[in-house]
């Protein structure tokens, strides 16, 4: 089964994505998502300018050795761009091996190791009340998981708090916007907003949060601590992990669960993490992380040492890593949740996709392959605009992690 064309599909219904499409002389075609949020068309060269002509001609079957290829033969391995390209192919390889096998990816894998995959939504407000209200309404939908994030007082916009409430998009202008940041307002006010949740809903919910790399180790120490009684499923990204050792820090103090790896692309980034147990939850996604067959790669090493995978799925990714990653999560063993943003009404127009939600899980579907395709006339409809995350300073203007 030869490779005869690749294609690299760059549209933005309501967002921007980039796709890639694998066509083979037996007429099967495979999908795989690369987009990277605010860097799309270095991805988007990358593939076109030094993937797909290597790539033509080549067995669509040879999974493992066109990853191989791709990651070794480059020379300059690992990076955001070089993984998501890997990435996109690798997920176009496996739609198509499913589809051939006319089965759904999930099968392919390894079979069901659960019914559904259990997902988390995002609730915010710009204030505590506000938030409790979101988190009301996904409880109402029938979420058992639930991201729940607000505005700090004194600072005009903060990580997490949207407008649109069903999803959340934070490339939000043409060149980043600029946001003010204070640790000091955002610790005093975090165990406040769980207070006041436990208080209102009990605690028949997991309640999670993102700290969007803020801290340091000894302030996500601190942190943790004064949020233990509320029993968090996760404390999410709350030191940037380049430096992995960080972590012990956070771990000598606090029992909060903590989850890391959404920005991470291959094992290496979190080995150490993994290998010492300073985490308890991997967020590498398949976009992101090389594809399918080097997420699977980071989900074994991290089984080993009792780590749970909980894949990013934010609206940046598009439906087409979400369709492959609840085939992921429905083979992988030691799964433990997914994120789930939705996607506007526009994305998912443009990529039919099989994924059904139901009381709180998501369901990959029966169709053969990865079961989400794109609608080409239709993406076509959508050009591509420049959109930026934001950038974060201190309040005397000192740059920080957004
Ligand atoms: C996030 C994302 O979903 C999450 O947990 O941290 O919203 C993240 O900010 C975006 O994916 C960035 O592109
Ligand atoms: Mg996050």
């Amino acid at each position: 089964m030869k490779i005869v064309d690749i294609k690299v599909i760059v549209s933005c219904p309501g967002r921007n994505f980039v796709t890639v499409k694998i066509i083979t002389d037996e007429g099967v075609y495979g999908v795989g998502d690369a987009t990277l949020n605010g860097r799309e068309l270095a991805v988007a060269a990358y593939l076109e300018e030094h993937v797909a002509p290597c790539l033509i001609g080549r067995d669509a079957q040879q999974i493992e050795d066109i990853w191989q290829y791709l990651y070794r033969g480059c020379y300059w391995r690992r990076g955001p761009v070089t993984m998501t390209a890997i990435g996109a192919i690798d997920t176009a390889l496996w739609d198509i091996k499913a589809k051939a096998a006319n089965m759904p990816l999930y099968q392919l894998l390894g079979g069901k190791s659960r019914e559904g995959v259990m997902v988390y939504g995002h609730a915010n407000g710009s204030d505590i009340a506000e938030t409790i209200d979101e988190v009301a309404k996904y409880i109402d939908m029938g979420y058992k998981a639930i991201r729940a994030q607000s505005g700090v007082p004194g600072l005009d916009s903060t990580y997490g708090v949207a407008k649109e409430k069903m999803y959340y998009e934070p490339a939000d202008a043409d060149l980043p916007t600029e946001n003010i940041w204070s640790t000091q307002q955002y610790l005093r006010h975090v165990p406040k907003l769980f207070d006041h949740l436990r208080d209102k809903f009990g605690f028949d919910h997991h309640f999670l949060h993102d700290v969007h790399h803020r801290l340091t180790p000894n302030e996500a120490a601190g942190l943790g601590k004064s949020l233990e009684e509320y029993r968090l499923f996760w404390l999410e990204d709350a030191v940037p992990a380049e430096n992995q050792e960080g972590f012990r820090i956070i771990r000598q103090h606090t029992t909060i669960p903590l989850a890391l790896g959404e920005v991470f692309n291959t094992i290496w980034d979190c080995k150490n993490l993994i290998q010492e147990q300073l985490i308890d939850y991997i967020r590498a996604t398949v976009v992101h992380a090389g594809g399918i067959t080097h997420l699977r790669r980071i989900a074994d090493l991290a089984a080993i040492y009792h780590i749970r995978t909980g894949c990013h799925g934010a609206t940046d990714l598009s439906p087409i890593c979400m369709g492959a990653a609840l085939h992921f999560d429905t083979w992988v063993p030691n799964f433990g949740i997914q994120e789930y943003m939705r996607h506007s009404e526009e994305t998912d127009a443009v990529f039919p996709h099989a994924y059904t939600f139901k009381d709180g899980y998501l369901f990959p579907g029966e169709a053969s392959g990865h079961g989400v395709d794109i609608d080409e006339k239709l993406a076509a409809k959508y050009p591509y605009k420049r959109a930026y995350l934001p950038v974060n300073r201190l309040e005397d203007g000192t740059m920080w992690n957004w």
